[in-house]
């Protein structure tokens, strides 16, 4: 297999605000020209994604009138139709305007927060209109500079009622739709709360309907936090929560980068493509990232084929390393069990306990054990760096 083109059963997805990025950055204005977003649908026709996710405000400007609205969305809508292009999941911006100035749903100020439970119901009802089953909550500026300036456990109950508030309304609605929450530690708030997948996933066991809600994990999130992703999507999945991810790339102890995925981390992109296929994920393979500040749209293209691709090289990467003879027999070998010790695993006994509290263990014949962990990496390395 050395077809890397893109199919639709790879879900691979881009955000209106990755592709559409302009190259702002602290330092410096845009360098490409904002396109529109049936444009950008058009844009990932032609690289091939499968499908499009946007904040309400990427679709339609938050000043809109009812008649920009309709027509915007019937250009959106005749783009979506022309290229094949579908919308899995959508989100809302809690964090442009100077309304979030102080977070949304844990503002201390009420209207705020009620004015973020509106935007948030409107919101859904425009991505529902437009296909998506899946909905995105990232904290944006849901944190603090100091935390002598809000609560830290009213935020987490604020945020606790928001989430019930909004699923409440989806299931009136009678919407097919989950939420899945995005963790980040940091950028734009120098704290944001739940600030980690594993915060998230406590999080949501607390909530009226744990049933509808899961989570986003995103590479650079995690690394930011200096943490294994693959260990946190891990997490998520062995729960049955990973409903939907965003990949992308970025190096420890930087600014938050959103590389394209891969560009970084490429020894940690395989184990978390391995992971997601052996493990049959089936939802939307989203990149959050966005082309560097050097690029022009033939570039952004360059970009968004890249993230896929990567995903897909990584994808046989992974197949070759379940097929490798020498890489398998050194797996099984690894977790070869003669079966001994069966008898005091399970579920719990007095007399298993008590059992296993005689049971004599020959340390150091145990330890003396090499376990071929070197090997088994570098013929790793060698399987990624195409020498094997
Ligand atoms: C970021 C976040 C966002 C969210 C998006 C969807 O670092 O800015 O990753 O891109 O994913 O707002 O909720
Ligand atoms: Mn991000
Ligand atoms: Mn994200």
């Amino acid at each position: 297999m050395t077809n890397y083109t893109p199919k639709p059963e790879h879900k691979f997805t881009f955000g209106l605000w990755t592709v559409g990025n302009t190259g702002r950055d602290p330092f410096g204005g845009p360098v490409r020209d904002a396109k529109s977003p049936a444009d950008l649908v058009r844009l990932l026709g032609e690289v091939g994604a499968y499908g499009v996710n946007f904040h309400d405000n990427d679709l339609i400007p938050i000043d809109a009138t009812p008649t920009e609205k309709d027509a915007i969305l019937k250009e959106f809508k005749k783009a979506l139709a022309e290229t094949g292009i579908v919308v899995p999941m959508a989100t809302t911006n809690l964090f442009t305007e100077p309304i979030f100035k102080d977070g949304a749903f844990t503002s201390n100020d009420s209207k705020v927060r009620a004015y973020a439970l509106q935007k948030t119901m409107n919101a859904i009802d425009l991505g529902v209109e437009l296909g998506a089953k899946i909905y995105v909550f990232w904290g944006g500026r849901e944190g603090t500079e100091t935390d002598a300036t809000k609560n830290p456990i009213t935020a987490i109950k604020r945020s606790r009622e928001a989430m019930n508030f909004l699923c409440e309304y989806v299931k009136d609605k009678k919407y097919d739709l989950k939420f899945a929450l995005e963790a980040k530690p940091n950028e734009p708030r120098g704290d944001i709360y739940n600030s980690t997948t594993g915060h998230m996933l406590a999080f949501i066991n607390t909530l009226d309907h744990p049933e509808m809600v899961g989570v986003n994990p995103e590479v650079a999130h995690e690394h930011m936090a200096g943490l294994n992703f693959v260990h946190g999507v891990a997490q998520a999945m062995e729960s049955g929560k990973l409903f939907h991810i965003d990949l992308n790339d970025q190096a420890f102890g930087r600014y938050d980068q959103d590389f394209r995925f891969g560009a970084v981390n490429l020894k940690s992109a395989f184990f978390l493509v391995k992971m997601l296929e052996d493990n049959k994920y089936d939802s939307s393979r989203h990149f959050d990232a966005h082309a560097y500040r050097t690029e022009d749209y033939e570039g952004v293209k360059d970009f968004a084929r890249g993230c896929m691709r990567t995903y897909l090289i990584l994808k046989e990467k992974a197949a070759h390393w379940n097929a490798d003879k020498e890489i398998q027999s050194i797996v099984a070998e690894i977790n070869a069990d003669d079966g001994s010790m069966n008898q005091y695993f399970g579920k719990y006994s007095a007399e298993k306990a008590k059992a296993l509290q005689g049971q004599v263990f020959d340390r150091s014949a145990i330890a003396g054990r090499g376990l071929k962990y070197e090997k088994l990496d570098q013929l790793t390395v060698e399987i990624l760096l195409g020498a094997r």
